[in-house]
């Protein structure tokens, strides 16, 4: 599905923007779910508001700003856990981060039209942080997707710096990383952005009268352990590609 210098690539610059790796059809599909999550959800204490909170824009724009957020999809609907192991994932996975790969997690991102709030810049390590950062994102497009509509937007290459402190373990200084630093990432439906979970990333606010729906899904490799006991969630540790070398090990007898 990708090729040794798109592999390569990934390693250089920290992401990899992969076409088609989901039909029209598999997208059909996860946006019928997604509705059906949102749905379910308005009539439970569930739904909730999930835009970012800070000092990147005046309270009063942020008040207006809304972000449908939900974790592991893919205990909610079959279609998210026959994309997060879909043959093409697989594929590319295992290229990427090694023979074993574990999922760590999933979740869902709606950014609506006009009022889709912004994800200002960030690494996803603080938030999980493990031993050997092999842990990887991909962002699944249901939706095409360019600046209009806030679209990924990466820093190049910056997973190799390391990790560096976020704001109350959230996001960066916006002043030192606005959003505007990244490399826009525009897509199509069905295209998959994947990005270490060191490289800076962000999304610009949905400007636009067209909806943005992402799925995303959380990697790693099994061996890859968590150096904080923090993000765990249903699901977590199930074998996408390979096998699990460590499992007694770290599961313990049971
Ligand atoms: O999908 C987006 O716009 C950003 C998502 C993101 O950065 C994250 O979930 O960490």
């Amino acid at each position: 599905m990708i090729t040794k210098e798109q592999a390569e690539f990934y390693r250089e610059n920290g992401y990899l923007l992969v076409k088609g790796v989901f039909n029209t059809e598999e997208i059909e599909m996860m946006r019928g779910a997604m509705e059906g999550i949102i749905e379910r959800a308005a009539k439970t204490t569930l739904d909730h508001n999930a835009a970012w909170q800070g000092d990147y824009l005046p309270q009063e724009d942020m008040k207006k700003l809304v972000l449908k957020g939900f974790h592991d999809v893919h205990y909610h609907d079959a279609s998210f856990t026959r994309a997060l192991s879909h043959p093409n994932m697989a594929a590319i996975l295992s290229k990427l981060i090694g023979p074993n790969v574990q999922l760590h997690h999933s979740k869902m991102l709606v950014k609506p039209p006009e009022n889709g709030a912004a994800f200002p810049m960030h690494q996803d390590a603080p938030y999980f942080p493990h031993e050997k950062h092999t842990m990887m994102a991909a962002s699944v497009h249901l939706d095409d997707t360019d600046e209009l509509n806030g679209c990924l937007s990466v820093i190049p290459a910056s997973h190799k710096a390391g990790p560096i402190a976020h704001i109350g373990q959230h996001y960066l200084n916006h002043k030192e990383y606005p959003i505007s630093m990244g490399t826009p990432c525009p897509a199509k439906a069905g295209d998959v952005l994947f990005f270490n979970y060191l490289t800076i990333h962000g999304s610009g606010p949905n400007r636009s009268d067209r909806i943005r729906r992402n799925v995303l899904f959380q990697y790693r490799d099994p061996e890859d352990l968590p150096s904080e006991d923090t993000h765990v969630n249903w699901g977590q540790g199930l074998m996408v590609c390979g096998e699990n070398p460590i499992f007694k090990a770290y599961k313990g007898a049971h």
